[in-house]
């Protein structure tokens, strides 16, 4: 570009300007260079706006000069961008830095002490630990449950029972809260099973039960966890045609840990290989023995298909809530579980939360884990706005800023401020990647991870971390609820990392950027699908290990053609099968010395086969045949070949990988 320069009365000559600034005329030049100015052949002359610029570095590289060497106090947590102002460089440097060192960060990503110090000591700084400690007082499920302990006896008034619905997968858990509520949400469930918590309220005789929906499937451990310890009652579904499986018993074991009293459901009585018998007979080994035998479980027979025995159930929900004192404080501020969130397109984070105690209003500042945020909008499980939610009301909260996780404790906070401080005190930094790592051998699996809601996206991670096997390094770049963004396939390219999306959709831009950059998407709606995928990755990256089989002996009859690296020869085999590109070991005996051992001469690989001028895959015993064999060692009539077999073997797995060679 050409700049069109008017003459000035700013204008000075450039020998004046050496003289002020007590430059040479090469630093000025590189200065110069460094502010982007240009200088024409020639050229006399700078303008006002040209010196300005070379002073403004001139400034700047004393001030460098003055901080750097001094010392930084940093907190334990930092963010990327108050880390820049605290050195007072670009952002973009802190960022390059960060890359340098493993670490893909943006400007509001958290860094931890020990990473900001190494950035800061590689940008020329010395660094401390500040040593005031960062609030994060998290609450927890069992700090709730000190909370309850404490709380006024003469406040307390009931409040309606939570019921866990729990039980092996496909045993009918779903279907029985449809029938208790007459709505019907199995159809809509990819795979089959329930994916995610869902939570109802349902009356009976003029009083209000809050359910609870677990999924049955094995990988969905965490939420039978989580669903016993939001539970007063835990009803265990068990299927009279299937008895009692493994996550019958897991299920069980959760609410005894808990010390909760269970109902058990006795479903699918209307099937004709419905037995009942035998299902009590496998829950008395579990320690569930029914009342008829003398025990102290009460077990009711339901068909939650043929809507039978569903007001029995009830009853016994009831009664045995009566035992218990369900009670709660609706004046103190609300504390709740989140039992599910999503990222809503229109609406922003979705948080599905069950209120404990005390009464959660619109308006209220709250935190969840890591989010924070107004209540904007509070709807119950009809989907119908409220104003507020009293204890044991399962109701879906608009309004927070990030989306918290399930099993985080929603708590009211006296202002924005301090919902905003404790949020950020609790967000996990980012951590450099160990030194060890550059070290590392093992092949990575780097991956970024989309889903439509923190539930699915809790459960595949979990899938994922539990399969790779600790020969392969597992990276998740980034886990995340939402459809899949320039930004994620950005990531992804960064870190060599494939996309996958659970029931999530691709921005067609995205996908346009994700085909250019060659960043592989894969979109699956069953989690099976998706894990098996994701498990021939991990076998793709298993290490492997040669295994050698001695496979047989060829006698070498003819020696048709030796070069130094080269040889092609005519030959019997003697013992077992000869295969194109096997090894061999070149023996030989000495013919002076009766009765020696044979010696080995040295080493090949067979590159070519034939019997009768035709290439063969594989040569038996007694077949007359010709290699071509590379190696430097000379091979002589009488040698014997010994054929090894080499075979690539992925550690952690007994299929054979391709057996050739390289
Ligand atoms: N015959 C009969 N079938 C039932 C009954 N209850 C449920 N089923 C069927 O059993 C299958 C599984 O039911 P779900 O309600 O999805 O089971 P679930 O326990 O919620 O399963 P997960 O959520 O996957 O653990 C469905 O095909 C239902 O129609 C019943 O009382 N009788
Ligand atoms: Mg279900």
């Amino acid at each position: 570009m050409i700049k069109r320069r008017f003459p000035s009365k700013n204008n000075r000559k450039i020998v004046e300007v050496l003289q002020e600034l007590k430059l040479s005329e090469g630093k000025l030049m590189f200065i110069l260079k460094e502010v982007g100015v240009r200088i024409a052949e020639g050229q006399k002359n700078l303008d006002h706006s040209e010196i300005s610029r070379v002073r403004g570095y001139l400034n700047e590289q004393e001030r460098r000069a003055q901080l750097k060497g001094k010392t930084i106090d940093l907190p334990s947590i930092v963010r990327v961008q108050d880390l820049a102002i605290k050195l007072e460089l670009p952002i973009g440097n802190i960022l390059a830095t960060l890359l340098k060192n493993g670490v893909l960060a943006n400007l509001n990503d958290d860094l931890d002490y020990d990473t900001a110090a190494i950035i800061a000591q590689e940008l020329g700084y010395k660094t401390t630990e500040s040593v005031e400690e960062l609030e994060k007082d998290v609450l927890t499920a069992e700090k709730l449950s000190e909370i309850f302990k404490k709380e006024d006896p003469a406040k307390q008034k009931p409040r309606p029972p939570v019921v866990t619905i729990m039980g092996h997968v496909d045993h009918g858990k779903t279907t029985l809260l449809d029938t208790i509520r007459s709505a019907n949400v199995v159809a809509g469930e990819a795979g089959g099973i329930t994916q995610a918590i869902s939570s109802y309220q349902a009356d009976h005789k003029g009083r209000t039960v809050t359910f609870i929906d677990t999924p049955g499937h094995e990988i969905f451990d965490f939420m039978r966890q989580r669903g016993a310890s939001l539970a007063d009652i835990v009803v265990l579904v068990v299927a009279a045609d299937d008895g009692v499986r493994p996550q019958t018993k897991d299920a069980a074991a959760y609410a005894q840990k808990e010390g909760l009293p269970i109902v058990v459901a006795i479903n699918k009585v209307d099937k004709p290989d419905a037995n009942i018998e035998r299902a009590k007979k496998q829950l008395s080994e579990i320690d569930l023995q029914p009342e008829e035998w003398g025990g102290k479980t009460v077990m009711v027979e339901v068909s939650a298909l043929k809507k039978e025995g569903i007001d029995n159930l009830l009853e016994m929900i009831l009664l045995t809530a009566d035992l218990k004192h369900i009670q709660a404080d609706y004046d103190r501020p609300a504390l709740g579980t989140v039992i599910e969130s999503k990222l809503d397109k229109n609406l922003g984070p979705v948080a599905t939360v069950l209120v404990h105690t005390g009464t959660l209003f619109v308006g209220n500042d709250v935190v969840a884990g890591k989010a924070s945020g107004k209540v904007r909008i509070i709807k119950d499980f009809h989907g119908k706005h409220i104003k507020k939610a009293s204890p044991s009301m399962p109701i879906s909260i608009i309004g927070l800023k990030d989306i918290p996780q399930a099993g985080d404790i929603l708590q009211v906070v006296e202002t924005r401020g301090e919902a905003v401080f404790k949020a950020a005190a609790r967000r996990a930094p980012l951590k450099r990647m160990s030194k060890s790592d550059d070290h590392d051998e093992r092949k990575t699996l780097a991956i970024v991870l989309k889903a439509d809601s923190k539930g699915s996206l809790e459960a595949l991670e979990q899938t994922i971390v539990a399969m790779v096997p600790p020969e392969v390094r597992l990276s998740i770049l980034r886990a995340d609820v939402g459809t899949i963004s320039d930004s994620d396939v950005l990531t992804a390219r960064a870190g060599g990392a494939i996309i996958y999306g659970f029931t999530v959709n691709v921005a067609g831009m995205s996908q346009k950027l994700a085909d250019k950059e060659k960043v592989p998407v894969r979109i699956f709606n069953i989690i099976y699908q998706l894990s098996e995928d994701v498990r021939k990755e991990i076998e793709d990256r298993l290490p492997i290990d040669i295994v050698t089989e001695d496979i047989g002996r060829v006698k070498v009859l003819k020696v048709f053609f030796s070069t130094p690296k080269k040889k092609i020869i005519g030959g019997e085999v003697a013992e077992g099968i000869v295969e194109p590109m096997a090894k061999i070991i070149i023996k030989r005996k000495d013919k002076k010395k009766k009765d020696s051992a044979a010696e080995v001469i040295g080493t090949g690989v067979i590159v070519e086969l034939q019997k009768e001028k035709r290439p063969l895959q594989k040569a038996e015993i007694g077949d007359q045949v010709g290699m071509t064999i590379e190696g430097k060692d000379k091979i002589k009539e009488g040698d014997v070949l010994e054929i090894l077999r080499e075979t690539k073997v992925r550690k952690g797995n007994s299929t054979a990988a391709n057996a050739s060679a390289a």
